[in-house]
């Protein structure tokens, strides 16, 4: 006894000389060329604690003192992060095929969800099955086209949801403002769920609706907590902050209503019951599989994960988009003019915003460029793994490391972009950059054989919903608020959000 707690106290006294030194050693090391440079790490914990509450600003915060590819340890992982367009030219241009991989954080592991997962799962042959079929069969124009008025439909009901609330709030002497934050993502959330599934989830008729995303809530609030499980692989048995735990209890419920779902239209299509249109789980319940690669029919708890992923990498992306860009809005009233007039002049007072105006609409299309550089919902895209060693940029990065894109550093750098930190849509009415993967100061939607695959859905639900925000309404900041008060500042979760939930108030256009 007395032994063992001597022993402990000399461990103490020693600690911190060991973190005093060991920071020194380590970055005498980094000297030697081999590494990217990076902060000097603490021992067994490495650079956990310089990421901050959110890395990617942290990370680029950390540019101009070790340049545009940095070298983190985070516990025993190894990390690479790439803060430039030059870099990330580098990284999508020459290495993509071997950083193509994923590695899982502990919490996907839940359900064994990760094996099923377009997302995080590892390049493999069913990744590669799953990823064709979405690009063909899914996210194709065709399927899109048929979907619109789905679309449309969902954006009507928002609308009319606005109207009732903002009109309840004036008879009660209110200004009528409404929390765009949560009007967005109840929008996204029935989208996704009415081209997946064909219902709307949150309809007060439906309580397995209401059940399942408030348990998708919930499983995303986990999904976006890092834990120390992701630093220490050796201790992913102890799950020590229970967030395994927790997502195998949340994810297991919202599985549980899916497959009712699911469940109900095997036996539809049993009985021979034609639909009108497909929707996605018609499409996956059809497929065949192409024989060639191995994998065929899709097992029924991979069509349940399938269907959870639409929901998790479509929703909140996509909803905190459109917000970022009405706060821009609001904060530049010079803009809110043009976009404005533009819809007015295109589209007219006598009808809604259709999907195919957008092309005719330059200044609004610029404005959603602005906004995802500014504010990449995903600012470190997801995790990329290296499968191999590789010699990159002159540093040799080993099999497994981590590979972190930063689009949101990316998208300030001041080397590809003038005046970064200023929201100016004009920037892009004379330019040819374009968010698709190919310019590569501009990722939002990441590039290379992982770049999202949602992309074309997502891009019209933004175009569709922003469009029509603007040309139903006009927006006035709350009573007392001024643009230069509005709070810009953001927090992580699965998706970089808004700190501050956006708050307006809207007027009916008066044509
Ligand atoms: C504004 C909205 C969205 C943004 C900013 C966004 C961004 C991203 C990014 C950065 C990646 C990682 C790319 C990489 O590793 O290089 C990604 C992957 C992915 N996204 Fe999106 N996304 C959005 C909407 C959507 C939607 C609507 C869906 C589907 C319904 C979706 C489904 C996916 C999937 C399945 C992946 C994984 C692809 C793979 O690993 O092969 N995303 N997304
Ligand atoms: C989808 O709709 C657009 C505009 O309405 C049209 O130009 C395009 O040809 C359609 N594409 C397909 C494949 O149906
Ligand atoms: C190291 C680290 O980022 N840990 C986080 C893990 O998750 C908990 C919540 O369960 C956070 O509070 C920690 O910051």
């Amino acid at each position: 006894m007395e032994i063992t707690s001597s022993l402990l106290f000399l461990l103490i006294l020693l600690l911190p000389a060991v973190a005093l030194i060991l920071p020194l050693s380590e970055r005498r090391r980094r000297r030697d060329g081999s590494k990217p440079p990076g902060p000097p790490g603490w021992p067994v914990f490495g650079n956990i604690f310089d990421l901050g509450t959110i890395p990617h600003q942290t990370l680029c915060f950390l540019r101009p003192k070790y340049g545009p590819v940095i070298w983190l340890k985070l516990g025993s992982v190894n990390t690479l992060v790439i803060q430039s367009a030059k870099a990330a030219t580098e990284l999508f241009k020459n290495h993509d095929q071997v950083f193509c991989d994923r590695r899982c954080p502990v919490s996907f592991t839940a359900h064994n969800y990760n094996q099923g997962s377009l997302a995080v799962g590892r390049y493999g042959s069913y990744w590669r099955m799953i990823r064709r079929l979405c690009t063909v069969e899914i996210m194709v124009n065709r399927r899109l086209n048929e979907t619109a008025y789905l679309r449309r439909k969902c954006i009507d009901n928002m609308i009319h949801n606005m109207e009732e609330d903002a009109e309840v709030a004036r008879a009660q002497g209110d200004a009528g403002e409404l929390d765009l934050s949560q009007f967005l993502f109840l929008l996204a959330f029935n989208v996704i769920g009415n081209l997946v599934l064909s219902r709307d989830l949150i309809d007060s008729r439906s309580k397995e609706g209401r059940e399942f995303f408030n348990a998708m809530g919930r499983v995303m609030e986990w999904g976006g907590k890092p834990n120390i499980s992701d630093f220490f692989p050796v201790l992913k048995w102890l799950d020590p902050q229970g967030i395994k735990r927790n997502m195998e209890r949340d994810m297991g419920t919202a599985m549980k209503i899916i497959s009712e779902f699911v469940k109900e239209r095997m036996e539809e299509k049993q009985l021979g019951e034609e639909t009108t249109t497909k929707d996605f789980l018609d499409v996956l319940l059809e497929y065949q599989g192409e024989g060639k690669d191995g994998a065929d029919k899709l097992t029924e708890q991979n069509v349940l994960i399938f269907i959870l992923e639409m929901f998790f990498a479509g929703s909140e992306t996509s909803s905190s988009t459109i917000e970022w860009a009405m706060a821009e809005l609001l904060r530049h009233p010079e803009s809110m003019r043009k976009v404005k007039e533009e819809l007015d002049r295109v589209v007219g007072p006598k009808r809604k915003v259709e999907e195919c105006d957008t092309e005719n609409l330059p200044y609004f299309q610029a404005v959603i460029k602005e906004t995802l550089r500014l504010y990449p919902a995903l600012p470190l895209t997801i995790p990329r793994n290296a499968m191999e060693e590789r010699n990159f940029m002159g540093y040799v990065i080993p099999k497994d490391t981590h590979i972190w894109v930063n689009s949101w550093a990316i998208g300030r750098d001041p080397d590809a972009w003038e005046d970064p930190l200023s929201f100016k849509p004009e920037r892009f009415l004379s330019s040819k950059i374009d968010y698709k993967g190919q310019n590569f100061e501009l990722l939002p939607f990441g590039s290379g054989r992982r770049i999202c695959v949602g992309m074309p859905l997502a891009l019209r639900v933004i175009h569709l919903a922003l469009a029509t925000l603007l040309h139903h309404f006009d927006w006035e900041l709350p009573i007392n608020t001024t643009p230069k008060d509005l709070d810009m500042n953001e927090r992580m979760g699965i998706t970089a959000r808004k700190l501050v939930p956006l708050r307006a108030i809207p007027k009916k256009q008066v044509m």
